[in-house]
């Protein structure tokens, strides 16, 4: 097994987050990604979720070259690219 090439900035709290935690046991990429858990707030953002994603909100997702998808759209249609098997989001929906 390699190290992850991912970081997924979460907390187990948030609906969002949980969203793509699913799809990433669902397709079996677990294993790419590193978990940071973090509790930002807009009145105490954490410093680190705030780099390379300026609105600050998770679930936020560090890529191996150092940028980040923010939103939980974007990052699952992004991770449910990243596989080999039937997709979980319709294409073209
Ligand atoms: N539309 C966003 C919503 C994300 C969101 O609202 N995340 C909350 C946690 S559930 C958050 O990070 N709040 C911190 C803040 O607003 O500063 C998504 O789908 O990812």
């Amino acid at each position: 097994m390699s190290a992850p090439s991912m970081t997924l900035f979460h907390n187990p709290a948030s609906p969002f987050v949980r969203k793509v935690r699913v799809l990433l046991i669902e397709t079996g990429q677990q294993d790419r990604v590193a978990l940071h858990a973090c509790l930002p707030t807009p009145v105490n953002p954490d410093a680190e979720v705030l780099q390379g994603n300026p609105v600050g909100k998770i679930p936020a997702l560090r890529l191996a070259d150092g940028s980040v998808l923010h939103d939980s759209r974007v990052i699952l249609d992004y991770l449910d690219h990243q596989h080999v098997g039937n997709p979980l989001i319709p294409r073209g929906a």
